[in-house]
């Protein structure tokens, strides 16, 4: 079996939507819609034993990761799409706002210590990418030639915040990524493109 393709991707979230919409997921769902060309090329360079750390928005990570479609649509049945976790497929996810990043980290010294070769990703938001507990884990691991691999997923908002607004700095700002690229530390960037607003699927549900 191939890796997913974009309309399995599509497929799964639009059957998603409408299980939402007819009050049957009564718990928070966050959708990518609009990022499956974006987040299909990032997980061209992601490996089979690699370890994966991810946010509240995790459907399409976990769908490409090569975690089967069921199993992630049973925990999104059962109210879990926000924290999913599947540790037998080294896939993990808070909703905690920079909540994974340290663990992410962690993991990635024990794949250093062991000699292993895995790699390991951490998603991060461009409001996350703007916190201390961010800066200290990537000196950190940076200093230590730990395998992760940051991957940024930027839509300029914080929920409904505008991120750079909130940072005092213009719009399209680039400078968290300046001092990414001067440190040398890699990374993946992609521009997210909102279908949906934050969480939900844009309309009142009832349960
Ligand atoms: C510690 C903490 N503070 C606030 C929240 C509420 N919250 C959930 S997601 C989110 C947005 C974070 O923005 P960003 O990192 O850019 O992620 P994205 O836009 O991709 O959702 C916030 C503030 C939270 N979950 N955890
Ligand atoms: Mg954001």
């Amino acid at each position: 079996m191939g890796p997913i393709t974009k309309e399995a991707l599509i497929d799964f979230e639009e059957a998603l939507v409408r299980e939402f919409e007819q009050g049957r997921i009564r718990a928070p769902v966050h959708l990518s819609g609009n990022n499956e060309d974006a987040l299909i090329e990032i997980f061209k360079e992601v490996g089979p034993s690699d370890w994966m750390f991810s946010t509240w928005r995790s459907h399409y990570h976990a769908l490409l990761k090569g975690i089967p479609r069921e199993k992630i649509w049973d925990e999104c049945i059962r109210g879990n799409s926000i924290t999913l976790c599947f540790p037998e497929d080294r896939f993990f996810t808070s909703a905690i706002v920079g909540g994974i990043i340290p663990i992410a980290v962690g993991v990635a010294a024990g794949v250093k210590m062991s000699g292993g070769n895995e790699k390991v990703w951490c998603f991060v938001g461009d409001m996350a990418l703007e916190t201390g507990i961010f800066w200290e884990s990537v000196k950190y691991a940076h200093a230590n030639a730990y395998p992760v691999r940051w991957v940024i997923e930027d839509n300029d908002f914080s929920t409904s915040t505008p991120s750079r607004e909130t940072w005092a700095r213009p719009e399209d700002d680039k400078t968290m990524l300046r001092v990414l690229d001067l440190l040398g530390v890699p990374y993946k960037y992609y521009f997210y493109k909102r279908k949906y607003p934050h969480q939900g699927i844009g309309k009142w549900v009832a349960f």
